[in-house]
């Protein structure tokens, strides 16, 4: 696409432009995305006065994972929960904030949506970045309303996934599974504009991230590859750098643009770590391999487990191609990588 087009291209014209390569496209899968976007927006907007609309600090309550609600994350996920709604077109949505399936008052639509509504909670009042994760299915039921089942799934099955970043600037990066794209929000128009067209991620790169307060608590397998990481021996054949931000999406995304390696691994007191497969880890994991890198749990890759519940944890190792190999190499030898 020509970045220099007078107009530029919004995100609601790109999607338009990419679903006339499908001319038996209905449009509502494009509706959705739109939807997500909007709410995108919306949120920005609220992340953006967090300080001074009293939107800041805990409700009081523990969510699902056990963890402090914060007022924003319920925020966010009343306004994910009305845009998809108001579509029609979805019949499922399953969130970070929501015990179980959320329900819809029409039970027409043929999609599945899941999301982190605001990913990296414990940094917002802190004023660094934070983000929304979401993950787009075909349903799996023939009618009716959603249930668990068409929530259930295997990352492969994604029709869409990807995230949105309340950085220094917001932006919305997706893939349908070809070809990675970002957009950036200009606030004064109230509107994303490509950006970052077909984003690929770096073979290999000297960064890895992690939080390596863990490791007394890991096996040695993962302490031997960290180790490794700052010997010579390493994919990018130098020592790596730490950068550690503490929220995924924001992790995430300086891996995907520069490369390297995040890491959530299991413990001996949390086995399979703490981030959740179905949105978390198999959206980000969509993302990263249609960039050109890949996704692991240490063992498999990230996109053929199946979901045997909603808030499902998995550790994760998502990244440059060579430098998850890497890890994988290390996490083989002998013994359980938890
Ligand atoms: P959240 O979804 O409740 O915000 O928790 C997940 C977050 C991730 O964004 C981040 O990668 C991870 O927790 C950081 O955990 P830790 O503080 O244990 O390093
Ligand atoms: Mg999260």
């Amino acid at each position: 696409m020509n970045t220099q087009d007078e107009l530029g291209w919004t995100i609601d014209r790109f999607i338009l432009e990419r679903q006339k390569r499908f001319p038996e496209a209905s449009g509502e899968f494009t509706t959705i995305l739109q939807a997500i976007a909007l709410a995108g927006r919306v949120i920005a907007s609220k992340v953006q006065k967090a300080g001074l609309a009293d939107v800041l600090g805990a409700t009081g309550a523990i969510n699902v994972q056990g963890e402090s609600v914060q007022k924003l994350d319920v925020l966010a996920n009343r306004i994910l929960i009305r845009c998809l709604e108001t579509t029609g077109h979805v019949c499922a949505m399953a969130s970070e904030e929501s015990e179980s399936v959320i329900p819809i008052a029409s039970s027409r639509g043929k999609y599945v949506v899941l999301f982190d509504p605001l990913d990296g909670s414990s940094n917002i009042d802190v004023n660094i970045s934070i983000g929304t994760i979401f993950s787009i299915y075909r349903r799996k039921s023939e009618s009716g309303p959603g249930t668990e089942v068409d929530c259930l799934r295997r990352g492969t099955e994604q029709l869409a996934a990807g995230y949105i970043i309340y950085g220094s600037s917001t932006m919305l990066v997706y893939t349908t599974g070809e070809g990675v794209h970002g957009f950036t929000l200009d606030p004064m128009v109230g509107e994303f504009f490509l950006s970052h067209e077909n984003i690929r991620i770096p073979p290999h790169a000297p960064t890895y991230s992690v939080n390596e307060a863990n490791a007394p608590k890991w096996s040695s397998n993962l302490r031997r590859w960290v180790e490794a990481l700052k010997s010579k021996e390493t994919p990018a054949s130098k020592p790596y750098s730490l950068r550690y931000v503490g929220t995924l999406v924001a992790d995430f995304h300086r891996t995907l643009l520069r490369g390297g390696i995040f890491a959530y691994p299991g413990d001996q007191s949390a086995p399979k770590g703490k981030l959740r497969l179905l949105y978390e880890a198999a959206p980000l994991a969509f993302v990263a391999e249609a960039a050109g890198g890949a996704a692991s749990d240490g063992m498999q890759r990230i996109l053929d487990i199946e979901a045997s519940n909603l808030h499902e944890r998995t550790p994760l190792f998502i990244g440059s191609k060579e430098d998850v190999a890497f890890a994988e190499r290390f996490l083989r030898q002998g013994e359980a990588h938890s």
